[in-house]
């Protein structure tokens, strides 16, 4: 196998003052199209996951987020055909910007626990019971 086969991807779980979480969903023509997911996305050769949320935040939301205000909240893996995805969440509390949707065609705030009703990629479902259980213990 030419590729890594480890394919790590980062998302984040912005949460707002109400206990609400981002979803955005993904654009109609791309994989996954149509599905509600926590934003973010690959992490790129020679990049360390935090770097690439943070990345990825300010591209798919245009917000600003600090290093020390990323805290890891769960993980979740998916076989793909030719190598694993490892999905890894962190919870997001404190940001610079309004979120607005760059990369999504739209925006939801959600609780956790009414998340279970939305269609999801494979990989998130898992993360909202860890971060509902990590939410809860803070
Ligand atoms: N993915 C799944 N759930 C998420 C994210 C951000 C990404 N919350 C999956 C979808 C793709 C892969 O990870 O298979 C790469 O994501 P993207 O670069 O297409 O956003
Ligand atoms: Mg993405």
């Amino acid at each position: 196998m030419n590729e890594r086969m480890i394919f790590p991807v980062v998302a984040a779980a912005l949460v707002d003052s109400a206990g609400r979480v981002l979803l955005q969903q993904r654009p109609a023509g791309k994989p996954l199209a149509g599905l509600w997911e926590f934003p973010g996305g690959k992490v790129e050769r020679g990049e360390s996951p935090e770097a690439a949320l943070i990345r990825e935040l300010a591209e798919e939301l245009e917000i600003s987020v600090a290093s020390d205000a990323l805290t890891p909240a769960g993980f979740a893996t998916e076989m793909l055909p030719d190598r694993h995805l490892l999905l890894m969440l962190y919870v997001v509390r404190e940001w610079q910007g309004e979120a607005r949707p760059h990369a999504a065609t739209a925006l939801r705030w959600e609780q956790p626990a009414d998340m279970a009703s939305l269609p999801m990629p494979p990989a998130d479902p898992p993360l909202v019971r860890q971060l509902a259980a990590c939410l809860a213990w803070d």
